[in-house]
């Protein structure tokens, strides 16, 4: 730091001379007034005394300052705009990473769909009798159906007089469908069996149907219903039957034995429908009622066997092959509601070579019920038109 101490008659004077030896950046750090000369304290002149300095490290900085100051506005847009800049690209990278990510996904999805798909040799087909197969297997209809159908659809493209449309391939599908399931029963209950056994394990709506048959039999039919519950296995059981029975006063036998049951066989003499209902779990119980068949006019009963659609087709397999030792005539499918997965109706129908007597559609009673045909499989399998 350059400090200098400036002596002049007066102020402006010390200012012009700070200036001059200084410069314009000399700062004063003091002033005062001074008494110069004289003798004894006499005659002595008025001066002002300044303490002023220049500090060259301060003056750098501060031209430095200057420079910066200059360049703040040109400094601070570049700025901004490297900002905006980055903002940008980093808008552009996620939206570019969006891209990537949803262009992944829907790779993903196709891989996914050829991994679902990849069994079927289908590649050759028409594409639309490649998107109709794909929507049944979608529906999980098995492999071998779906390819079966499709060389039936094949065939009648080829031999198709004009250009096939989309409705066309659609309507072909239906119309092979329903022709493959024709051929089982298809039948509900037409009063030539005055028994009516619904079987299978708990929780799939044996009891809710039941209560649905006997409603539309009573209601719709004018028949004289009946109840007979085997399913004595816990009280609620019974309850829920006999509230049914109350609510459409219907009555009902509760039978433990087989004495019970020919008691109750004469008690409904003359009643046109006795709907059983039974618990399903355990054996001892399906082989009594499996006597029952035998010992009393086997023309006279049928056994439906109740699959809930929501269940794993694996499993509604197993049960199948349980219950075949009762000899099923045909299959209720119930909370198809709750699934898309139609062709499990069809795959078991094929498996067992037996048809559907009624499908359920809900928990209401007594509305939410269907009698079973193949026209209504084939709509649910084909999509959009639903029963
Ligand atoms: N979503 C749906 N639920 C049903 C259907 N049928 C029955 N349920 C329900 O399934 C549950 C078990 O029914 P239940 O008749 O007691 O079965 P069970 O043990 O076989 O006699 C009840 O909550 C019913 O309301 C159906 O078609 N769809
Ligand atoms: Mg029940």
């Amino acid at each position: 730091m350059n400090i200098k101490k400036i002596i002049a008659p007066s102020m402006p004077a010390a200012m012009k001379k700070v200036k001059d030896e200084l410069g314009d950046n000399a700062v004063i750090l003091n002033s005062k007034v001074v008494y110069h000369g004289g003798f004894l304290g006499m005659f002595r002149k008025k001066k002002i005394e300044v303490i002023a300095a220049l500090d060259e490290i301060a003056v750098q900085p501060k031209q430095k300052t200057k420079l910066k100051k200059r360049k703040l506005p040109d400094n601070s847009h570049t700025e901004t705009i490297k900002k905006e800049t980055k903002h940008v690209e980093s808008i552009a990278r996620s939206n570019r990473e969006n891209r990537d990510i949803m262009s992944e996904m829907a790779e993903i999805k196709r891989e996914l769909t050829s991994v679902r798909h990849h069994h079927l040799n289908i590649q050759s087909y028409p594409e639309y009798i490649q998107s109709c197969l794909l929507q049944l297997h979608e529906a999980e209809l098995n492999e071998k159906y779906v390819q079966e159908l499709g060389d039936i659809m094949l065939e009648k493209w080829r031999n198709a007089s004009s250009q096939p449309t989309k409705q066309d391939v659609i309507s072909w599908c239906n119309e092979i469908i329903v022709d493959q399931l024709t051929t089982f029963n298809f039948e509900g209950i037409d009063y030539s069996k005055k028994y009516i056994n619904l079987v299978g394990p708990t929780g799939v709506g044996k009891t809710t149907t039941i209560a649905k048959l006997a409603a539309e039999a009573m209601l719709e039919q004018n028949k004289r219903v009946a109840f007979i519950t085997l399913d004595t296995y816990r009280i609620a059981a019974i309850e829920q039957l006999k509230t049914y029975a109350q609510l459409l006063n219907i009555p009902i036998e509760v039978v433990y034995k087989q004495e019970d049951f020919s008691a109750a066989m004469d008690k409904f003499a003359d009643f046109d429908l006795v709907l059983i209902d039974t618990a399903g779990r355990n054996y001892r119980e399906l082989v009594f009622v499996d006597e029952l068949k035998n010992t009393f006019n086997e023309v006279n009963m049928a056994t439906f066997l109740v699959l809930s659609i929501s269940m794993r087709e694996k499993d509604m397999g197993e049960i199948v092959e349980n219950f075949q030792q009762l000899n099923i005539d045909q299959f209720i499918f119930t909370k198809i509601d709750e699934t898309q997965s139609y062709g499990a109706m069809f795959n078991l129908i094929k498996k067992y070579e037996k048809g559907v007597a009624y499908i359920t559609t809900g928990q209401d009673v007594p509305d939410d019920i269907l009698t079973a045909s193949p026209e209504i499989i084939a709509n649910y399998l084909l999509g959009d038109e639903k029963p």
